[in-house]
């Protein structure tokens, strides 16, 4: 399957038609989910190899066999992907692994009165555009992403393919979107690895001891992952995925954006994030924090995510 030039558009929001099929998107939202499944769920570029990577970690309680034998789709497939069913029915074992990028609006009602753990992993927006730019740039399966004001104007507007990031984190991080639903972002996993290993172990009930922590650190780090084949992406044929333009593996850092954003777009971005965000009651801490007091973004009550450490 190639069809790196199709789109394919289901209710109104754009997929990569290189793996996404109308019948691959409609399987998804009627998916049966089994009470043991973990999902893992993300808007593009906000971490979601990284939790793949760090949930295997955990439930093989660090060892990282796994990890460097089988690749990250088939260890943790997407959902909405085309070969999802096929890799899910020759899995044996339970728990499943599950990924998905699709809006909560999509998928409640498959998931809405199962008991699978949802992880949802967020990223500073700014960081999420900015790889997502990047990315574009070595993905022959999405379109051209032309200059960096007119992306970031299509991922303002959620004209993006896989849609808004707005409305994908207010869906998924709204008061009882899911039951058993743990938020986590790519900040934390970034400033406090060992505390967000410990906090999936727990949620997962697979509490670990302090060196299999040590373990799941180690094998988790950028250095660690970018020279991992199962899940650094140059698996991927050179005509899907072109790593002459770049690595899948980029920076890995926090607040990247900087470098490209002028000061104007940084302030057009706020004021849009603080319109569409009004609802919702997140706070995210997005910067390092060093001797001040670190940038909370919203002060809002606290509603079914645990960020706040
Ligand atoms: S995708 O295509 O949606 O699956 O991409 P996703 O995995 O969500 O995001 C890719 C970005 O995550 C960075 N990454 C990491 N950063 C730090 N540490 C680790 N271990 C790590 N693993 C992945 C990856 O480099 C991409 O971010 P950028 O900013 O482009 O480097």
């Amino acid at each position: 399957m190639s069809r790196l030039d199709v789109t394919e558009t289901f209710h109104g929001i754009s997929f990569p038609g290189h793996l996404h099929t109308q019948d691959s998107l409609q399987l998804a939202v009627q998916f049966h989910f089994q009470d043991t499944d973990i999902l893992i769920v993300s808007y593009p570029k906000s971490g979601t190899t990284w939790m793949q990577e760090l949930v295997t970690l955990v439930c093989s309680r660090g060892d990282p066999h796994l990890c460097w034998t089988v690749p990250n789709w088939t260890r943790a497939p997407w959902l909405e992907q085309y070969y999802c069913a096929a890799v899910l029915e020759a899995q044996s074992t339970a728990p499943r692994l599950i990924t998905t990028h699709l809006p909560y609006h999509l998928l409640h009602t498959a998931i809405q009165d199962s008991k699978a753990k949802v992880i949802y992993v967020s990223r500073n927006p700014k960081d999420v555009a900015v790889s997502f730019y990047h990315f574009h740039q070595m993905a022959n399966f999405l379109p051209d992403a032309g200059s960096f004001p007119e992306f970031l104007d299509g991922f303002l507007e959620g004209t993006l393919n896989f849609g808004s990031w707005f409305d994908h984190v207010i869906g998924w991080t709204q008061t009882k979107a899911v039951e058993n639903l743990l938020h986590v972002t790519y900040e934390e996993m970034s400033l406090d690895p060992h505390g967000t290993i410990k906090k999936v172990s727990l949620f997962l009930q697979r509490p670990l001891g302090k060196e299999e922590i040590d373990h799941c650190v180690k094998h988790c780090s950028f250095k660690s992952m970018k020279d991992n084949k199962m899940i650094n992406y140059t698996l991927v044929p050179q005509e899907i995925m072109d790593h002459s333009k770049g690595s899948f593996m980029r920076k890995g850092e926090i607040g990247d954006w900087k470098t490209l954003f002028s000061e104007e777009q940084s302030r057009h971005f706020d004021s849009v994030f603080s319109s569409k965000m009004q609802q919702s009651s997140l706070e995210f801490l997005w910067e390092k924090p060093n001797d001040e007091e670190p940038r909370v973004e919203q002060q809002l009550p606290q509603n079914n995510t645990e960020q706040k450490k």
